[in-house]
């Protein structure tokens, strides 16, 4: 859409989460105006936000939020239809492998139908918005690596079905309708503001606690398992490269570097000068019905038509990681330079 001299407008889904606040500094660091779509929650949870956060009083306010909730069609074609976004980044998702076996039909909802909401509320909004939706290495499961964009999918849990629906949906729509959509196909990517139950940040998290004597233990379940992890801010570069490119094109976005889940918690430990047998203890409740053994993904594509690459993986990243919330616990400089806290006002015609 051509608005002349008028910023881009994007629209965020899963804005709170850890890849909408990168991607939302990204964005307005680009100029952009940004929509995000946020839950009303009895407590705050824009805290991965609040250091974005401007008076909405002020005349050019270029980030706006707004409540909503990818399982509420009607919402979203409303929002569309009223703010016209030149680009829409779906990253709104019940996020977690292992509750997603506890939560199979909440997950699927917002995970696998909550894209298929987002699709359709374009459709019928008709707004010609570019799409990007939050696909998953999950969605690969059991097929054996290194993974790219022509692997099969083979998903070894309710996340990873969902995924997987919303992958096809997306290709759907863009085959079927003429929508400019994209799937970036990620694996794992990390970062300080990485939600505490994932295994990295949990990882680095109790490296902290431990290292200050406030904690002797951490409690973890399979520590086989072989992921590709990347570093969140580089993730969402990549995001928003799918979109700019001439025509929509499915992604995947890795390092290729493999990395043992006991790799990345010897690195942790070894970081802050600990030895990681002493401290961590084994616990089946962390682990899942069914595992993905290992995912290491192929990312040529995305560097020879997005000239886009990881440059921190693994072992660099844990380090990353642990100094970040050792920073944070020791109160000097955390991940955030975050305000007292905001009663974000949601948009006043935003009814
Ligand atoms: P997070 O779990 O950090 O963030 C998820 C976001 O979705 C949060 O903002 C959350 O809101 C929001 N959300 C959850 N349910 C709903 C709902 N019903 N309606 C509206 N918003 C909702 O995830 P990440 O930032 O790590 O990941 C972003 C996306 O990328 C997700 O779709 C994830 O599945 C996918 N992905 C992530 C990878 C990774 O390694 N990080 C790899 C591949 C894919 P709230 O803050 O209120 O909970
Ligand atoms: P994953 O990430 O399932 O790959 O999904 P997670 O960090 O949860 O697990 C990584 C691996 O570590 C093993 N593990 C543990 N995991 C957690 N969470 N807690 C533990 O105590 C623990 N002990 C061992 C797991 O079994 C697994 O093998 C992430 C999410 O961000 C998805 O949304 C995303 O799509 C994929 O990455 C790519």
């Amino acid at each position: 859409m051509n608005r002349g001299t008028q910023p881009r407008r994007a629209f965020i889904t899963g804005i709170t989460g850890q890849d909408g606040s990168y991607l939302a500094e990204l964005l307005l660091g680009k100029g952009y105006e940004v929509h995000g779509l946020i839950r009303r929650a009895s407590t705050f949870n824009t805290s991965r936000i609040d250091h974005l956060y401007q008076d909405a009083h002020d005349p050019d306010v270029r980030l706006v939020l707004h409540h909503g909730d990818v399982t509420d069609v009607g919402r979203l074609t409303y929002l569309f239809q009223w703010i016209e976004p030149d680009e829409v980044y779906n990253l709104a998702a019940q996020s977690h492998v292992r509750v997603s076996f506890v939560e199979p039909e909440h997950t699927s909802n917002v995970t696998g139908m909550g894209a298929l909401r987002v699709l359709e509320a374009l459709r019928m909004a008709e707004v010609p918005a570019r799409v990007y939706q939050a696909s998953s290495s999950e969605m690969f499961g059991a097929t054996n690596p290194p993974q790219d964009e022509q692997t099969a999918l083979h998903p070894r849990s309710p996340y990873g079905v969902s995924k997987v629906f919303a992958h096809w949906m997306t290709r759907n729509y863009r085959d079927g309708y003429g929508l400019w959509a994209v799937s970036g196909i990620l694996f794992n990517h990390e970062s300080p503001r990485r939600g505490e139950t994932f295994l990295t940040r949990k990882v680095t998290r109790a490296v902290a606690r431990i290292r200050a004597g406030l904690e002797e233990h951490v409690y973890l379940g399979n520590l086989d398992a072989v992921r590709d992890w990347g570093y969140a801010p580089e993730y969402v570069q990549g995001m928003w490269q799918m979109l700019q490119a001439d025509s929509p094109d499915d992604y995947v976005l890795a390092t290729g570097v493999a990395c043992s889940v006991r790799d990345f918690v010897s690195t942790a430990f070894d970081h802050a000068g600990l030895d990681w047998e002493e401290h961590v203890r084994f616990d089946d409740r962390y682990l899942r019905p069914t595992e993905v053994d290992a995912l290491i993904g192929d990312p040529g594509k995305a560097a020879r038509e997005l000239d886009w690459s990881a440059t921190i993986a693994g072992a660099d990243l844990a380090r990353l990681m642990v100094d970040a919330d050792i920073a944070a616990l020791e109160g000097g400089a955390g991940w955030v330079d975050r305000p007292a806290l905001v009663d974000w006002p949601v948009h006043p015609l935003s009814r």
